[in-house]
C-alpha cells in the first residue's frame, strides 16, 4: 500500500512538472532555490542561494514558528563533521552565499511534525542592513 501511495505521489509530481521554489527579493538581496529535504526525526535543515547585488550585508538571524531555528555551518575537524552555530554570516558585496548540504544551513530542532515533499517551511531572514525577508523552504525529495 505504501508503495502504491509513493508511486501515485511520484506520478502526480511528474504530471505537475518539476516543483520549483519561489525567488524572493529585498533591496539588493535575492534568495533563490530555498529548499529542504523531508525529515524523519526531530531536526531538519533549510538550504538556499543568497545573491547580493549591493554592498556587504550580514545575515544576523533566522526566526520561525519552530522550537529552535538557527544558522549552522558544517565544518570538518579532525576528519569529523561538526555543526557550529553562527550568530552572523557575511553576505559579500556583489557576491553570493550558498547555504547547502555540508556547509551553511538553517537548522531546525525540536520539530513536532515530519516535513513531507511539497510542504513549505516559513522563516524570516534578518539582515543587518536590508532588514527582514520572509521566505519559504520548499520540501523536495532527497536526491
Ligand atoms: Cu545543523
Amino acid at each position: 500500500m505504501a508503495v502504491m501511495i509513493k508511486y501515485f505521489l511520484m506520478t502526480f509530481l511528474i504530471m505537475c512538472g518539476p516543483v520549483s521554489a519561489e525567488s524572493y527579493r529585498l533591496d539588493n538581496l535575492m534568495v533563490e532555490n530555498a529548499f529542504a529535504y523531508p525529515t524523519n526525526g526531530k531536526s531538519g535543515a533549510g538550504y538556499l542561494s543568497l545573491i547580493n547585488e549591493g554592498p556587504e550585508d550580514v545575515l544576523i538571524g533566522v526566526t520561525g514558528n519552530f522550537p529552535r531555528v538557527m544558522v549552522h555551518e558544517s565544518v570538518i575537524k579532525d576528519g569529523l563533521t561538526t555543526m557550529q552555530h553562527r550568530m552572523a554570516v557575511k553576505v559579500p558585496a556583489r557576491g553570493q552565499l550558498e547555504f547547502e548540504p555540508g556547509s551553511h544551513h538553517v537548522m531546525f530542532m525540536g520539530l513536532a511534525e515530519h516535513w513531507r515533499v511539497g510542504d513549505e517551511i516559513e522563516v524570516t531572514l534578518k539582515f543587518k542592513i536590508a532588514g527582514h525577508l520572509d521566505i519559504k523552504f520548499l520540501v523536495i525529495p532527497r536526491p
